[in-house]
């Protein structure tokens, strides 16, 4: 490993120690007020646990399989010292999402285009979709930013038609990063906005279009039915576009972000979560009840508002970064 990558890892995890921060002050005090007093790992501490786990937004049924886990480890281990419940904890996390998924990190974005773009010929499309201001806009800017950094040649959509503020939004993000945005005046057809960018990107030789569109609910059938038109006008231009349609949820609504999720990709093909605003809230422990629970899986999290402040999700560099350390007695 070279100094710049070895570099790179400490500031990403500093930025991921930053932004877990209060999830984890709020998981660790209600940890130690559980173990006060005890010096084993017993029945009347794992039920304590349980609530611990659903009231720091980790989601009933994922809670339910981490004490599931955690009762063999006990009755495995027999005497398990309470001083290791947080290291035990990130043990069995680590090991639960592994299980589920296989994998702990998501292939980098750099990799997956340019073997799109050296598979086909054609810039690799990502649809960014989700409600309103949970942070489709500026994950998009910070994406591209970073794309950017890694050597492609990137443009962005301005599909949010809806209001004028959200069309200069994207295009001071371009202007920041120094990234083509297309766009039309407010109010036209996002379709339109969609197919126009995409045209552009495959005659400049772009290699990642990133299409913004406007905040929409799942259970509005007109902006779903949009939704399904700027997908059919993209494959006229890229006939497998979009290769990845990314929902963003607001990781600080908690188990609000859980059943957005859940209700978003009932009614539509969802192939990838980015989870936002995970610093400033205690809520974050909603990430690991959603990468355990759902059949799509999280590729990015949001840890501020700087551009550097987004990160691909790497599920055991998460849970060691909320475990670590020791809890007060
Ligand atoms: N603290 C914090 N703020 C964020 C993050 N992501 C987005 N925001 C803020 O959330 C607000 C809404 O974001 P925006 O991208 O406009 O949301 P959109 O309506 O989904 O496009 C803005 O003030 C962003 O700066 C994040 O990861 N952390
Ligand atoms: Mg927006």
């Amino acid at each position: 490993m070279n100094f710049t990558s070895l570099f790179s890892k400490k500031e990403k995890k500093e930025t991921l120690d930053a932004g877990l921060q209060q999830t984890k002050t709020g998981l660790f005090s209600k940890l130690a007020r559980a173990i006060a007093g005890k010096t084993t790992i017993d029945d009347e501490l794992l039920d304590k646990l349980e609530d611990i786990l659903i009231t720091s937004d980790v989601g009933t049924d994922t809670t339910i399989d981490i004490i599931h886990r955690l009762e063999e480890r006990v009755a495995r281990d027999k005497y398990v010292s309470t001083s290791e419940l947080n290291t035990i904890l990130r043990d069995e996390i680590s090991a639960l999402l592994f299980s589920e998924t296989g994998q702990t990190a998501a292939e980098p974005l750099p990799d997956v285009v340019r073997k799109t773009v050296a598979a086909t010929g054609k810039p690799y499309v990502m649809l960014v979709v989700g409600v309103n201001g949970v942070g489709k806009t500026t994950t998009i800017g910070k994406l591209a930013y970073q794309a950017k950094q890694a050597g492609l040649k990137v443009v962005m959509g301005a599909a949010d038609t809806f209001r004028a503020a959200a069309i200069e939004q994207i295009v001071t993000w371009g202007q920041r990063i120094d990234v083509p945005v297309i766009k039309q005046k407010m109010g036209s057809d996002p379709a339109s906005v969609a197919y126009d960018t995409l045209s552009s990107a495959c005659a400049n030789g772009a290699d990642l279009v990133i299409i913004d569109t406007a905040g929409r609910l799942h259970n509005k059938p007109g902006l779903m039915d949009e939704l399904a038109k700027i997908k059919r006008v993209m494959k006229k231009i890229v006939d497998d576009a979009p290769h990845e349609v990314l929902l963003v949820l607001d990781g600080s609504t908690g188990q609000n972000a859980y059943e957005q999720a859940r209700q978003f990709i009932k009614v539509t093909d969802v192939s990838a979560l980015a989870v936002t605003k995970l610093d400033g809230t205690a809520k974050g422990g909603v990430v690991i009840g959603i990468s355990h629970s759902l059949k799509v899986p999280v590729k990015y999290i949001g840890l501020g508002e700087k551009m550097t402040d987004l990160q691909a999700f790497d599920a055991k560099d998460f849970i060691d970064s909320l475990f670590e350390g020791k809890l007060l007695k």
